[in-house]
């Protein structure tokens, strides 16, 4: 079986872009890959999260990744900080990577914005640890959404410059998602993509009642002005049809696409059919993630189990790197 990785920041609520981009691929490969997904609470400590909330984070994303189908008998399912073997490769990635090369990276740079009170040098390495999660297993496909793709690109070379280097020991991992293209949910004012730290009421959280759901979706920006015949979409309503695309019928889809190719839309009805198909959507995942968050013993053992079985893949790939490295002594 192939081996793929993917993790989710500790950083907040779940949301729809985390679903639709992430944990969606998991559940579709669960039964025929070997997986492993785990939560990013090292890749969490760059914004120097308040100890109590990282904890709850850590047990949400747990949650909510099960309760969106995700098996953890069948994958393993664990937390970052519990694999100490991803921080030794981390290191010795870090020999590879090039400080030039790190500060060019868009994402670096916008957090450099963000918090510029707060540009530690765990920012401007993250695409290190991102490879070395992703190669200490040595896997081969890594289910993200689009705003990762360049990361992967960064893991590739360092898997390249390591084998090179060294010798051979790390397949070149792609960025993966079932429909053709790697998906991006954009937030509903329009301005981005959604995201756990941006305004809350432009991204759908798996957390959300039905209430937040109906008013957030209703409150989604519409406005554009009298559109000339055969002009493109805007932005704001390709977005509308996006989501709708993900949770509604295609019967549904396609009704309301004519209406806009009719120019006889109202785009209060399309809010309003999404709405309740996005409650219809969102509602039983997060009855349930509610429900496994009450029981911190299970969510336990399902770490501790996923931690063991990942500590033993990364494990292996550690002693290969230190025997071709030259630090196997014994
Ligand atoms: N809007 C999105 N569309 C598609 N995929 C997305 N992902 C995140 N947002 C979208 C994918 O979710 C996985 C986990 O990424 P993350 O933990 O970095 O998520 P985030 O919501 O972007 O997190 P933060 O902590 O809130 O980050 P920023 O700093 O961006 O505000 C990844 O596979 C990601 O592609």
């Amino acid at each position: 079986k192939e081996i793929v990785v993917s993790g989710i920041r500790s950083t907040g609520f779940l949301h729809l872009g985390n679903y639709f981009g992430a944990i969606r691929n998991y559940i579709r490969m669960q039964e025929d890959y070997d997986c492993y997904f785990f939560v990013a609470d090292w890749h969490s400590l760059t914004t120097h999260p308040d100890p109590k909330d990282l904890r709850g984070n850590v047990f949400r994303v747990l949650a909510e990744n099960i309760a969106s189908g995700l098996d953890p008998e069948k994958v393993a399912l664990y937390a970052q900080s519990d694999v100490p073997e991803i921080a030794e490769l981390y290191l010795l990635l870090n020999m590879l990577a090039y400080k030039g090369e790190l500060e060019k990276v868009p994402t670096f740079k916008d957090k450099v914005r963000l918090q510029p009170q707060n540009v530690n040098a765990g920012l401007l390495t993250y695409p290190v640890l991102m490879s070395a999660d992703i190669l200490v297993h040595r896997a081969v496909k890594v289910p993200v959404g689009k705003d990762q793709e360049q990361h992967l690109e960064m893991a590739r070379n360092f898997a390249q410059r390591f084998n090179n280097r060294y010798g051979q020991l790390f397949p070149e991992p792609v960025a993966f998602n079932f429909g053709d293209n790697l998906i991006r949910i954009p937030s509903l004012d329009g301005t981005g993509k959604m995201s756990k730290s941006e305004n809350e009421m432009a991204t759908l959280y798996l957390a959300d009642t039905d209430e937040q759901i109906r008013k957030k979706i209703m409150k989604a920006k519409t406005d554009s002005g009298p559109l000339e015949p055969g002009a493109p979409m805007p932005e704001t309503i390709a977005n509308l049809f996006l989501l709708m695309q993900q949770v509604s019928a295609p019967a549904v889809i396609s009704d309301f696409e004519r209406a806009y190719q009719d120019q006889a839309i109202r785009y209060g009805d399309l809010k309003k059919q999404l709405a309740e198909d996005m409650v219809r959507f969102i509602a039983p995942i997060r009855e349930k993630a509610q429900e496994l968050q009450q029981d911190k013993p299970y969510l336990n053992r399902i770490m501790k189990a996923g931690a063991e079985k990942a500590r033993a893949s990364a494990a292996q790939t550690l002693q290969a790197a230190r025997k071709l490295i030259g630090i196997d002594y014994y």
